[in-house]
């Protein structure tokens, strides 16, 4: 006995393609609290899928329709290319197409959800997870009744100011990946994701994580992660990307986590990536992880400058980025530094600094991103406004106006570097090949995902693994 019908919608249409974890997740718990559940994934579709989608609706007509919006934008300060436009067209037209209401939610959507919701026209939206509320929603929906954002925690109704984040422990729900065709997204997007827990407690003071996710670290058993990914393994994927805020933090969850995939003789049967901090990081983790089938870790290391580290709140030094480095290069691990240009107080000193250390360490690979995507609730944003916001002129692309909860991508630039800063970067660079530039092109060295042809390209060839992976050694990465 069913007790709603809900339609699962996948926008994120991105090339190379990712198979929407979080819509796994939040169809495996429906599935399992017995909703009639079916699914359409944009990012499969060729022309024509209006059509397709209509009958779809028409054959199926579902109470509820579940969108997931993993991306507003695709933070990158040269494009600064919104995704929303798009989104808000495909709730138009569902409105037009069927009675269904219609539900917002994923990560992106988790930024802002108040001002998203309010934009793109959903009756209803999901702050956080999305596991209980979504089956919740459901069935208050199909009994013909009004929810409210008391009963269902994460509920967002359009107007209210009066609503929560869903943080809920993972583990009490039913997961399986068998969704998605996870084969077919891991020949077409070389990589598949799984999850060891939600949250940050970090307070980095430009990021979105907390913002979306929450500041409460909810861990899933090592034992349901190792089950995860034997299960993907069976559906024919074997590289994965972990999709946690940062991987090692805390530090014991993930060394438990990787004792149980390494204590199920994984090691040689998979490839792991992930984003880690700088700090917590030591040998013994390098070890574990390379005992668990861990190829690769990109480090959010943001700034080689001690004073820009500080301002930005992280918790690392430049000795832990010199340790960490030290630590991966013994096991044998690559290592990939994330590095964000332009933040409060940068200058062309403290630009100096931080490619000097870079090419003292001497990591396989460097992602630089150039500007500070400025999210609504940040501490970033409150100190730009503080200091005179857009009248000042401290916004250095992208715009206040019509722009609520800043839902539309705009950027922050230290005065100093504004000018000619970018110019600067790459003259500090040179030809060094192993930095992924802030670049407008898709050639091998942009570090622009969206829409890299280049880089779907060689996973059409093959390779596989996390995208800097591929591009930084495209030959190897077929080859692996
Ligand atoms: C891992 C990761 C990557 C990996 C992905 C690997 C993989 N195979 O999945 C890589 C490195 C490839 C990557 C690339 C990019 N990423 Co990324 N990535 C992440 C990260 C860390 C995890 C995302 C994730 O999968 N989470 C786990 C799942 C389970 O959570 P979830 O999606 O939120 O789902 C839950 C809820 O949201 C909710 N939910 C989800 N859908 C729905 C639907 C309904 C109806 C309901 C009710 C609820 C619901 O329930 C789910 C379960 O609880 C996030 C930050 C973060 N901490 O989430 C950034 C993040 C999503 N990425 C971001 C960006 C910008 C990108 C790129 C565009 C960067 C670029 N320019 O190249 C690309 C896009 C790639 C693409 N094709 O989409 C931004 C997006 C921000 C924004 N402004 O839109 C984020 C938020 C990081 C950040 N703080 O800036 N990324
Ligand atoms: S930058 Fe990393 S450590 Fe800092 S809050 Fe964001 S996810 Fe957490």
């Amino acid at each position: 006995m069913t007790f709603g019908k809900i339609l699962l919608l996948n926008t994120n249409r991105m090339r190379p393609r990712i198979s929407p974890i979080g819509l796994d997740y939040v169809a495996s718990a429906l599935t399992a609290a017995g909703a009639e559940l079916k699914f359409f994934d944009l990012a499969l579709e060729a022309g024509g899928w209006q059509a397709r989608l209509k009958k779809s609706l028409d054959q199926f007509s579902p109470d509820l329709i579940g969108i997931t919006l993993r991306n507003i934008d695709d933070c990158y300060f040269l494009s600064g290319q919104s995704f929303l436009g798009p989104i808000q067209w495909l709730t138009r037209w569902l409105k037009k197409n069927s009675p269904a209401k219609i539900v917002l939610g994923g990560v992106g959507f988790s930024i802002a959800p108040g001002a998203l919701l309010e934009y793109l026209g959903g009756d209803y939206g999901v702050w956080g997870d999305g596991e209980q509320a979504a089956s919740e929603l459901l069935r208050v929906i199909a009994k013909g009744r009004a929810p409210s954002p008391k009963e269902i925690p994460g509920l967002v109704i359009p107007g209210a100011k009066d609503f929560t984040r869903a943080e809920i422990n993972p583990d009490r729900f039913f997961r399986s990946r068998k969704l998605s065709d996870q084969s077919r997204y891991f020949r077409m997007g070389g990589q598949i994701g799984i999850e060891t827990k939600r949250g940050c407690d970090g307070r980095c003071i430009y990021c979105a994580d907390p913002l979306a996710k929450g500041g409460k670290i909810r861990r899933r058993s090592p034992e349901a992660v190792a089950d995860e990914i034997e299960e993907l393994l069976s559906l024919g994927a074997w590289a994965f990307h972990i999709c946690d805020s940062e991987f090692n933090r805390p530090y014991q969850h993930a060394a438990s986590a990787l004792k149980e995939i390494a204590r199920r003789g994984l090691k040689n049967k998979i490839a792991l990536y992930g984003y880690f901090s700088p700090r917590p990081f030591d040998q013994e983790l390098a070890k574990l992880y390379l005992e668990a089938g861990g190829k690769g870790i990109c480090f959010g290391a943001d700034s080689g400058s001690e004073r820009v580290l500080q301002t930005l709140r992280r918790d690392h030094s430049p000795e832990d980025l010199e340790r960490a480095a030290g630590a991966c290069r013994k096991a044998g691990i690559k290592v990939m530094y994330d590095l964000l240009i332009g933040a409060p107080g940068e200058t062309r000193k403290t630009i100096a600094e931080t490619i000097r250390l870079m090419k003292k360490l001497k990591p396989d690979r460097v992602g630089l991103s150039y500007g500070l995507r400025v999210y609504a609730h940040t501490e970033l944003h409150r100190m730009i406004e503080d200091q005179g916001g857009a009248p000042a002129g401290l916004y250095a692309r992208g715009t206040t106006i019509n722009n609520p909860e800043l839902i539309f991508p705009i950027f922050y630039l230290a005065p100093e570097i504004k000018k000619d800063g970018l110019e600067y970067l790459h003259n500090l660079i040179g030809k060094d090949p192993r930095f992924f530039l802030p670049a407008r092109t898709p050639h091998q060295q942009n570090y622009n995902y969206s829409g890299n042809l280049f880089l779907e390209k060689l996973i059409k060839k093959g390779a596989r693994g996390a995208f800097w992976k591929i591009l930084m050694d495209p030959k190897s990465a077929i080859d692996l």
